[in-house]
């Protein structure tokens, strides 16, 4: 059952642009005209890893999310839905970087030989594209790899990349003791609004909720979701805007989650309506912002630090009324771009353990796993709450001593159905918003009372080698070059309350300096020292 013969002349339809590729933190990401060649062979990988998994099914995602419409991506999803284990990511970067058809053959089979493949086995691939225009013909490349290899494949066309997560997982899950859901795009939208209904127990949801959906994937899909919601049960207004996926230039352009967060304004268009409750998702639907505009005090931005400490806040309060206090352990996952403002409210005020992990959801979703209730989020607004197997039998089996704990205990258990577990996934984090805000009783300012955000600030510092920076501590420190970090620790003795550090950007050609202190003034004069020490 040699593939050798099919993969070569596959191939040959599918060169790839010779240069030095790197399966990064969001798989392989570029100008969509270099990735034809590079998705085949991801094809490629995506069939071995199905083999080698038993032959579940595995998922590629073709996305380039919130960066320019002109770009594309290809990334790989694990049979439970969450992202390539780390370790195979070497042997895409291996069989992208191949030299020749030839070459590729052999890396391919001796992947199949290291890891104990047998090639005969069924392998399965599932995959979905956002709405750019070359993930046409992407697709057509990875189903090429896919017939050659001798694997299933389920083309699943336009999605949210959480949604092919989801759709993953639910394929896998099929039939078993445990299912995730129906394994389809209907099936999704389905149980989300269905654990809507469940976790707002009647609560009103406060006026409109108008949603910039980046002119990306989640414009189409948050329409088709809202058809699901009944209206006879939630009365769910939302103004979807920044929806044209006819246009593919306009993709991201001046809207969505990435600009909000780095621009920190809203878009311009819709020009925004005072006190208006608004959220901005990116490209590809897996990030989520809040934000108003307030007429005397101005733009005022709720990321994912702020969701990550209401979504940590409301459900210990539940755990708490639920009497689940003592069995099950909660915990929030950051990163080091977590505001201290954010850090120091869940720690102090709320009593929740938060540990820092490197940059990528990766990373911040196999430490929130350790927990029974896991909340992770990035500042930027990717993350998800992750429910252990204990934590959902204790929200169906204990046994409620008053209403209000039966109440409890029905909130979290919708939460564990409305929440996605495999990936952050901003429909799905938006409706958990909602619900938490429609509890409380809140405005966007309410929420945002509840702590203060450091002033802080982020720069981008070009240096000739970005390799040289090594760090530890997840990432908030450097080991080298050897001597930057005292000089970082002397700045930042300088200023009160005050945290910086500098790191390799895993996406971009480039150092990022963080600062934060107590005021303004001082963290941008101690980003610009840092800066200098960077250069
Ligand atoms: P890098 O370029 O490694 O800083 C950026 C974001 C991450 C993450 C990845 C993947 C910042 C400071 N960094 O990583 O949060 O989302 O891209 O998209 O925003
Ligand atoms: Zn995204």
């Amino acid at each position: 059952a040699s593939h050798d013969a099919a993969i070569l002349a596959a191939s040959a339809k599918h060169p790839t642009v010779p240069q030095v590729y790197k399966y990064g933190t969001a798989g392989f990401r570029m100008n969509a005209d270099l990735l034809d060649g590079v998705t085949f062979r991801v094809g490629l990988l995506a069939s071995l890893r199905s083999r080698n998994k038993s032959s579940t099914a595995i998922g590629v995602m073709i996305t380039a999310s919130h960066n320019p419409a002109v770009d594309n991506g290809v990334k790989i999803v694990d049979p439970l839905g969450d992202m390539l284990e780390q370790e195979w990511e070497q042997y895409a970067t291996a069989l992208v970087n191949a030299k020749s058809d030839e070459e590729l053959v052999r890396i391919y089979n001796k992947l199949a030989t290291d890891q104990k493949i047998d090639l005969t086995a069924k392998a399965k691939v599932i995959y979905g594209r956002d709405t750019r225009p070359s993930g046409h013909t992407l697709v057509a490349a990875l189903a090429d790899a896919l017939d050659a290899t001798n694997t299933q494949h389920v083309d699943y066309k336009i999605l949210t990349t959480p949604q092919l997560h989801y759709l993953v997982r639910a394929t896998n899950t099929e039939g078993k003791p445990i299912t995730y859901g129906k394994v389809s795009e209907e099936g999704y939208y389905e149980k989300l609004a269905e654990a809507f209904v469940r976790a707002l127990q009647g609560r009103k949801i406060q006026g409109t909720l108008q949603v910039d959906c980046a002119n990306g994937v989640g414009g189409p899909k948050l329409a088709e979701f809202l058809k699901y919601v009944p209206k006879d049960k939630v009365d769910f207004d939302v103004k979807v805007v920044n929806d044209d996926v006819l246009r593919p230039e306009v993709l991201n352009l001046d809207c969505g989650a990435d600009f909000v967060k780095t621009k920190q304004r809203a878009p311009p268009n819709p020009k925004p309506e005072p006190g208006l409750r608004c959220c901005s998702l990116d490209g590809d639907a897996d990030r989520l912002i809040y934000y108003w505009t307030d007429p005397d005090t101005g733009f005022f931005m709720l990321d994912g630090d702020r969701i990550a400490s209401l979504a940590a806040w409301f459900i210990s309060e539940l755990i708490e009324s639920a009497g689940l206090r003592d069995s099950l352990n909660i915990g929030v996952v950051q990163t080091a771009y977590a505001n201290g403002g954010s850090t120091n409210f869940i720690t102090r005020h709320l009593n929740i353990p938060v540990v820092c992990t490197a940059t990528g959801v990766k990373h911040l979703h196999h430490v929130a796993q350790q927990f029974d209730i896991g909340v992770y989020f990035e500042a930027n607004g990717h993350g998800t709450v992750l429910f252990s197997a204990d934590a959902r039998k204790a929200f169906k089996q204990a046994q409620p001593q008053s209403p209000g704990q039966k109440d409890a205990m029905e909130i979290l258990a919708s939460l564990a159905d409305l929440i996605n577990q495999t990936v952050g996934d901003a429909i799905s984090d938006m409706l958990l918003v909602e619900a938490i805000l429609a509890h409380k009783n809140w405005t966007l300012r309410d929420w945002a009372q509840t702590y203060r955000d450091l002033p802080n600030r982020l720069v981008r510092v070009e240096v000739g080698d970005k390799d040289l920076f090594q760090t530890y501590d997840s990432e908030r420190r450097l080991s080298h070059p050897e001597g930057a970090q005292d000089e970082i620790d002397g700045a930042v003795k300088k200023y009160s309350e005050a945290r910086a550090f500098a790191r390799a950007s895993g996406t971009e050609n480039a150092c990022r300096v963080y600062a934060e202190a107590a005021s303004h003034a001082q963290a941008n004069e101690l980003a610009d020292r840092v800066a200098r020490i960077v250069e």
